[in-house]
């Protein structure tokens, strides 16, 4: 094919996935695939610099600036690194670099974070500006968005410093908070992100700052700009630290390019021992008057480079979808692929999060996928490749039965979760027992995580009313289990039986039922029988009970297999009553709301909640105008100073026992 015409081919291709991936947010092709057009774009251009067009995708650094934001001027350019995909072309770059400094050279290698990179204007030691790189000459001013993030110093540290002094470095989310951020937003029924990276990039370009603080970003320095009196990039990354900024501690000094080499295959392999991504080591050429002299061509400087470890995305086909219950009883779809390697392992199954997942990115079985293998977690499907559709790909429905034990499923709406609704469902037993022995709810002393995966290992224990089956022969052979702590885990079982119906409600696990809600219903109805019979409605008039808890609490105690627990706990004389509430007129705190904090001196928090309600008083969380009393005990914190404030009352241990007399 002739020169000129691939070279249109492969802008038209580009331009297609740039539009794809950054305006539709579908992309089509693997990131590895784009890097490849691009090279031979860029190759073809320079062996035939005639071709080269001015609005050809070569000539675009980065994205261009939005009119979102202030645009932020770079002082110099912000420039972009050429990649070296094999060891070989990191040689030729050595070859070059040494060539054209006509010197020997050392160089320092850094793990080159997925993020993105900003530039900070400080002067007189204040942070004053700071931007993304946008084109590379102009990009957006996001300076209250920056200040949020913890790891960029307000002012620098040190003496004797320059009147201004521009940093540059990479913003990005660790991977714990990335976890974090998306389950949370699995939970809420927003859509999740595909990769830290995506993740931090919309955090920093959040019109509102509070948004960017609650993604708690993270920055690593690694460029100052314009330094007099430093000789080297390793002094510049110590000039960073003493000025206050993290700079990333596994930089390196390599003496020749088969240190940079070995440097580069031991980070490939320890990838995923880091808390962030990484996606290759930017090699740099160590001495700033060599970087000088080799300067930059187009968009990229000659004296850096970047090794890009292997991808760890390709496309494969969406043969099946199967669906697995966890521990909460969510039901969770999987793709099942026809097997690809990523990154040196065979994926043959990925995840696809949720029903709404599926629905938001129009994925069905059939289709081509992209899928990507980030770090140490689970692979997941990005999205399908709408091109190669063939008509014959077939659109999904979750399945409304539990695929385990067969129970109707939930699915509330605007959630993206649809959750199986049997308390005795085998998929969710291990969590299930837990949460029922735990000290909110029947508070079974000893039965904890160990005890209770062995059980359910022995197939001791299948569901919670199992625990009330256990006695010394079933328990005998546990291992790790002496007759001491077997007879003292019976007496707390035997115990738990009598903590009454608020703590059995709150242990059946019930959606939206925790303990204070169990404690309302317990109050309001005070039998299991009564809650179970109880419309919505009905339920609905219960205070701080709404139409969500209503609809879960009913939807419980609809299915035939929890009706069946309960009536085996009551066999197992589980008390399922409660001391139906006496209105809170009678007490003598009738009427009067209470906050607790801080550490009483004889009191539990429990305790103390107890001993108020029980006088006709409310306890509440957090203090406002509509507080009575704040109970403060030892180390209380923000919601004394609160009361203090305004004007609130504030009681310690013995306060609030004489106002009980
Ligand atoms: C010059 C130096 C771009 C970069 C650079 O961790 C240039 O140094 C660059 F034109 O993008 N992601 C790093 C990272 C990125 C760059 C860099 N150093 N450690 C990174």
């Amino acid at each position: 094919m002739k020169a000129a015409t691939r070279a249109v081919e492969l802008r038209a291709q580009i331009d297609e996935a740039n539009h794809r991936y950054y305006v539709l947010d579908a992309p089509t092709i693997t990131d590895a695939e784009y890097d490849a057009l691009m090279r031979e774009l860029i190759e073809l251009e320079q062996a035939h610099p005639d071709l080269r067009t001015s609005d050809s995708p070569t000539q675009r650094v980065g994205a261009p600036p939005s009119e979102k934001f202030a645009p932020y001027t770079h002082s110099r350019p912000m420039l972009s690194l050429s990649n070296a995909f094999s060891f070989d072309e990191v040689r030729a770059f050595d070859e070059r670099a040494r060539k054209l400094a006509s010197d020997a050279l050392s160089y320092v290698c850094e793990l080159k974070i997925d993020g993105l990179a900003i530039a900070l204007t400080f002067e007189d030691a204040v942070l004053v500006r700071g931007g993304t790189r946008g084109d590379g000459s102009v990009g957006e001013e996001v300076t209250p968005n920056l200040r949020t993030i913890r790891s960029i110093p307000l002012h620098l540290m040190g003496t004797a410093l320059p009147p201004r002094v521009e940093v540059r470095g990479e913003v990005y989310l660790r991977k714990s908070e990335f976890d974090r951020i998306n389950a949370k937003r699995e939970r809420e029924g927003l859509p999740v992100f595909a990769n830290p990276r995506n993740a931090a990039a919309g955090a920093v370009r959040q019109l509102d700052p509070k948004m960017t603080a609650q993604r708690r970003l993270s920055f690593f320095a690694y460029q100052l700009v314009d330094v007099d009196g430093l000789t080297t990039q390793w002094d510049a990354l110590s000039m960073l630290r003493t000025y206050g900024f993290a700079v990333n501690p596994n930089i390196r000094r390599c003496a020749t390019i088969d240190d940079v080499i070995a440097y580069c295959e031991e980070w490939e392999r320890r990838r995923d021992e880091l808390d962030y991504e990484i996606d290759g080591v930017v090699i740099k050429v160590d001495d700033l008057a060599a970087q000088e002299r080799l300067g930059a061509v187009a968009r990229d400087p000659r004296w850096a480079t970047a090794f890009k470890f292997k991808a760890r995305e390709a496309r494969t086909r969406l043969l099946d979808i199967v669906v697995s219950v966890g521990r909460t009883g969510s039901l969770n779809p999987n793709a099942v692929l026809e097997p690809v390697h990523i990154g040196g392992v065979t994926v043959k199954s990925a995840t696809l999060h949720n029903a709404e997942y599926i629905r938001s990115n129009d994925i069905r079985i059939g289709d081509s996928v992209i899928v990507t293998r980030a770090g140490d977690v689970i692979p997941r499907v990005i999205g399908p490749i709408v091109s190669e559709r063939t008509g014959k790909e077939r659109v999904y429905r979750l399945p409304d039965r539990c695929p385990v034990c067969n129970a109707e499923v939930d699915h509330p709406p605007g959630e993206a979760m649809s959750r199986c609704t049997n308390v005795a469902c085998p998929a969710q037993v291990y969590e299930r027992v837990l949460h029922f022995a735990s000290r909110g709810a029947m508070d079974i002393e000893g039965l904890g995580d160990v005890l209770t995966e062995q059980l359910i290992d022995r197939e001791i224990v299948h569901t919670i009313a199992d625990v009330y089956d256990l006695d010394a022969e079933r328990l005998h052979g546990v291992p790790r289990l002496a007759a001491k702590s077997i007879a003292k885990l019976l007496a707390a079982i035997d115990a738990s039986k009598t903590r009454g119906l608020a703590r059995v409600l709150t242990g059946l696990g019930i959606r939206f039922v925790g303990e204070e809600t169990a404690k309302i219903l317990a109050a309001d109805f005070g039998s299991i029988e009564a809650i179970a019979a109880a419309s919505e409605d009905e339920l609905m008039r219960s205070e701080g009970i709404g139409c969500e808890v209503a609809a879960s609490v009913h939807l419980f105690f609809a299915q035939p297999a929890n009706l069946a627990t309960v009536e085996r706990l009551r066999e197992h004389g589980v008390v399922m009553t409660a001391e139906k509430r006496v209105r809170a007129e009678h007490g003598p705190l009738a009427g009067k709301t209470f906050v607790l904090t801080g550490t009483l001196a004889h009191l539990t928090r429990e305790d103390a909640t107890e001993l108020i309600e029980r006088a006709g008083g409310k306890v509440t969380g957090s203090v406002s105008k509509k507080t009575d009393y704040v109970v403060a005990g030892e180390a209380a914190g923000s919601k004394l100073s609160k009361a203090q404030q305004l004007d609130i009352p504030i009681l310690d241990e013995d306060g609030l026992k004489n106002l009980l007399i």
